[in-house]
């Protein structure tokens, strides 16, 4: 089949993220991906070698095109045109759609809500003729699923036997030679309103030294304090981002892409929600959290990071860290990837779909 993936991005990475996924995703799984984007240069910073001057360029077997050129283009004959978040197809594009017969996905933003399971593969009446189908990843068989690369989970196993300090040294670039053997090595990617305050004050209390590796440039104020050492680090391509992941004892990831690939490395993490109009996201914290099972204190961290209180944050990250807590949460942690893992991956799940609307049309 063909998928024409539309994708604007609204901010940051995560539009560009889940969208070039998806692309190289579907193009493994045979199938050929164009992936019409509005932004490519930060398509370009996901993806390095990318021309982001080019209308049309072709790169790892996707077809990727500069969004104005796509006002221009024919949906494909039979194709499967996947509009990203709601992002609006080009005008002329989508009422070229009903003649060329193509099946309408709009992919949605990733919810732990239960809710998402009743809309999940509806279709919803357009004015240009044919339905547009609601696709929602999500946590449970009811749903879309999680992307993830079918050798994902035996890459992470191979890597886990690798000596950590090599894997970092050629990742990052950071001299590891002095990184000490009881040191905890984090990464640090939030939005600029995290309450960092409260992590630096508790990881620079703690017992065991840390390395907090801080993708660009740290927030003014985040210096080496007691045992914590600031390690600022350069943006390492998307395709090695996992890598980087399983690198770290704990993550701090934030939005929605690294969410997911912070799951798959089968370690604790702190997820910062991209932030909502009246709170919204803090009902969809609570729901992911539900489903996380993580040990209470490790609950608590996520929740006091998601609402900006540094003092709950040094609180409850000091207890998660507590060696009952931490060990806890590793094996949640774990097991949860696991549980995840038993399920068909989202693109694999979007293909079933397509294929059996296909046969029934
Ligand atoms: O960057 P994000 O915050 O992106 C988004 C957008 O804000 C979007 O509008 C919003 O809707 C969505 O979040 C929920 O977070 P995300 O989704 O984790 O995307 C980051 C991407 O950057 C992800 O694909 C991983 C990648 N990445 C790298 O490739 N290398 C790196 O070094 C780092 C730190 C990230």
């Amino acid at each position: 089949m063909t998928f024409d993936i539309f994708c604007r991005v609204v901010d940051n990475y995560g539009d560009a993220g889940v969208c070039w996924r998806l692309a190289r995703q579907l193009v493994s799984l045979g199938q050929t991906a164009r992936l019409w984007v509005d932004d490519l240069p930060t398509l370009a910073r996901l993806a390095p070698g990318l021309d982001s001057a080019a209308d049309q360029q072709t790169a790892h077997g996707i077809q990727i095109g500069a969004w104005d050129a796509a006002e221009q283009a024919s949906p494909p004959r039979h194709g499967v045109v996947i509009e990203a978040f709601a992002c609006q197809l080009p005008t002329r594009y989508a009422a070229a759609m009903a003649q060329q017969d193509c099946l309408w996905i709009n992919l949605e933003y990733l919810s732990a809500e239960s809710w998402v399971e009743g809309c999940h593969g509806l279709p919803s009446p357009q004015a240009n003729g044919i339905p547009k189908y609601f696709y929602f990843p999500g946590f449970t068989p009811a749903t879309g699923g999680l992307l993830r690369e079918a050798d994902l989970l035996e890459r992470r196993r191979k890597a886990s036997a690798d000596d950590r300090r090599q894997r970092l040294q050629a990742l990052t670039g950071l001299s590891t030679a002095d990184l000490p053997d009881d040191a905890r090595v984090m990464l640090l990617f939030c939005y600029p309103d995290a309450p960092w305050a409260g992590l630096r004050s508790a990881l620079a209390q703690h017992s065991a030294p840390t390395w907090l590796l801080v993708p660009g440039p740290a927030p003014a104020g985040l210096q080496d304090q007691g045992a914590l050492r600031i390690m600022p680090i350069p943006f390492v391509p998307q395709a090695r981002f996992d890598e980087l992941l399983w690198c770290c004892d704990l993550n701090f990831v934030r939005g929605e892409d690294s969410l997911v690939r912070a799951l798959w490395a089968g370690k604790p993490l702190v997820w910062q929600i991209y932030r909502q109009d009246a709170d919204a996201h803090l009902d969809k914290l609570d729901a992911w959290l539900d489903r996380a099972r993580w040990p209470t204190a490790a609950q608590a961290l996520v929740r006091a990071w998601n609402r900006q209180d540094s003092a709950a944050v040094q609180q409850a990250f000091t207890q998660a860290l507590s060696p009952d807590n931490w060990r806890a949460w590793q094996i949640r942690a774990n097991a949860w990837a696991d549980e995840l893992a038993a399920s068909p991956d989202l693109a694999q799940n979007l293909l079933d779909f397509c294929q059996k609307h296909r046969q029934k049309s």
